[in-house]
C-alpha cells in the first residue's frame, strides 16, 4: 500500500474505508424491522467528521509503523472498533439532541431525528446503534488467533469503560445537572469542574478510539499509554475548539445550531477564558501531544496531523 502523501488524501482514504464498512455495520431488513433500522440509517448516513474513526485508525497505523506490520492488516483489524465508535458516537447525538436533552432541531445539516421519526422512534434508533456497537465489537475481527481475540476483548472493555458512566454518560450527567441560570448543586462550575465533566462527556471516547486501535494493532503497554495520554489531550482540544466554534461559526458551518451555548449561560471555555486564550490552550494541547508522541516514538506518524486537524477544523 503507497501511503498517501497529503493529509487530506490520507483522511479520505480512511473515511473512505469507514463509511464502507459501517454499509455493513447494520443488520438489514427483515431481521431488523426496517422502521428502526431506516431510523439508525438517517442518522448514521448524515454525514459527519468520522474523527473517532479516523483516529482509531491512525493509531494502528502509528503501532503497525512501529512494530514493522502491514498498515493495511491493521487497518482490517482495527475496522470493526473504528466503526463501533461511530454508532456509539451518532447515538450520542441522537440521544443528545432530544427534548428531554439539548433539544435541538438539526444536526449534521438536517432535522435531528426525532423531529422527523418522532421521540420514540429516535430513543429506540439510538439504543439500537448503542448496542449493535458491542455486538460488531464482539464478533469482529473474526480470528482464530488467540492473542487478536484477547485484544478484542480488551477492546470491548476499553470502548465500554468509555461510553458507559465513568465517560460519556457520566459526562451527560453532570452536563444536565448543570444549572447555570440556577442557585442548585449545579448552579456553578469553576474550570476544574468544567475540565472534568468534559474529559468524561467527549473526552473519554475521543482517548477510547486512538487506545482502541493502538490495543487491536497489537501495541505494547508503553505504545498503547503513549497513545491514550496523546488521546486525553486531542480530546480536550476536540472540546475546546468545539466551544470556541459554537462562539464564532454559523449553524450552516457547523451543520447543527450555533451559538446555544452562550444562549444557554452554559460554562464554556471562551466564556472561562475568552476566545484568544482559549484557542492558544487548545494549540498548547496538540503541540503537548506532539512532543509526547515524538519522545515515544511516534514522531514521524498520522497522529500529529490528527491534532492539527483538530485544531484548525471549521465545523
Ligand atoms: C446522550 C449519553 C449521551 C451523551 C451525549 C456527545 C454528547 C454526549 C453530546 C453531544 C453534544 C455536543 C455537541 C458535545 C460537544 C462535542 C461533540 C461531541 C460534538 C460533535 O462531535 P463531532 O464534531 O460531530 O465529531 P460529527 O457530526 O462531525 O461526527
Amino acid at each position: 500500500m503507497t501511503p498517501p502523501v497529503t493529509l487530506e488524501a490520507y483522511l479520505d482514504a480512511r473515511r473512505a474505508e469507514v463509511e464502507a464498512a459501517l454499509a455493513h455495520a447494520l443488520p438489514p431488513a427483515p431481521d431488523c424491522p426496517a422502521i428502526v433500522g431506516e431510523a439508525m440509517r438517517y442518522s448514521l448516513d448524515a454525514g459527519g467528521k468520522r474523527l473517532r474513526p479516523i483516529l482509531c485508525l491512525a493509531a494502528a497505523d502509528a503501532v503497525a509503523g512501529q512494530r514493522g506490520t502491514d498498515p493495511a492488516e491493521a487497518h482490517a483489524l482495527a475496522l470493526p472498533a473504528a466503526c463501533a465508535l461511530e454508532l456509539i458516537h451518532t447515538y450520542s447525538l441522537v440521544h443528545d439532541d432530544l427534548p428531554a436533552m439539548d433539544n435541538d432541531t438539526m444536526r449534521r445539516g438536517k432535522p435531528t431525528l426525532h423531529v422527523v421519526a418522532g421521540e420514540g422512534m429516535a430513543i429506540l434508533a439510538g439504543d439500537g446503534l448503542l448496542t449493535e456497537a458491542f455486538a460488531l465489537l464482539a464478533r469482529e475481527p473474526v480470528s482464530e488467533d488467540p492473542a487478536v481475540i484477547s485484544r478484542r476483548l480488551q477492546v470491548v472493555g476499553v470502548i465500554a469503560t468509555a461510553a458507559g458512566g465513568t465517560g460519556m454518560v457520566g459526562g451527560q450527567a453532570l452536563d444536565l445537572a448543570m444549572d447555570p441560570q440556577g442557585s442548585g448543586p449545579g448552579a456553578s462550575i469553576d474550570a476544574a469542574a468544567l475540565r472534568a465533566m468534559h474529559a468524561r462527556k467527549t473526552g473519554a471516547l475521543i482517548t477510547a478510539a486512538a487506545v482502541a486501535g493502538a490495543v487491536i494493532a497489537g501495541g505494547d503497554a508503553s505504545a498503547v499509554a503513549a497513545i491514550r495520554r496523546c488521546g486525553e489531550r486531542f480530546g480536550l482540544a476536540f472540546q475546546i475548539v468545539d466551544d470556541v466554534l459554537d462562539v464564532e461559526a454559523t449553524s450552516a458551518d457547523l451543520g447543527k445550531t450555533a451559538g446555544k451555548d452562550a444562549a444557554a449561560g452554559k460554562p464554556t471555555y471562551p466564556a472561562l477564558y475568552g476566545l484568544a486564550e482559549s484557542k492558544q490552550m487548545a494549540r498548547a494541547c496538540i503541540d503537548d501531544a506532539a512532543t509526547d508522541l515524538r519522545a515515544a516514538g511516534f514522531g514521524d506518524t498520522r497522529l500529529l496531523d490528527i491534532g492539527r486537524w483538530i485544531v484548525d477544523r471549521t465545523h
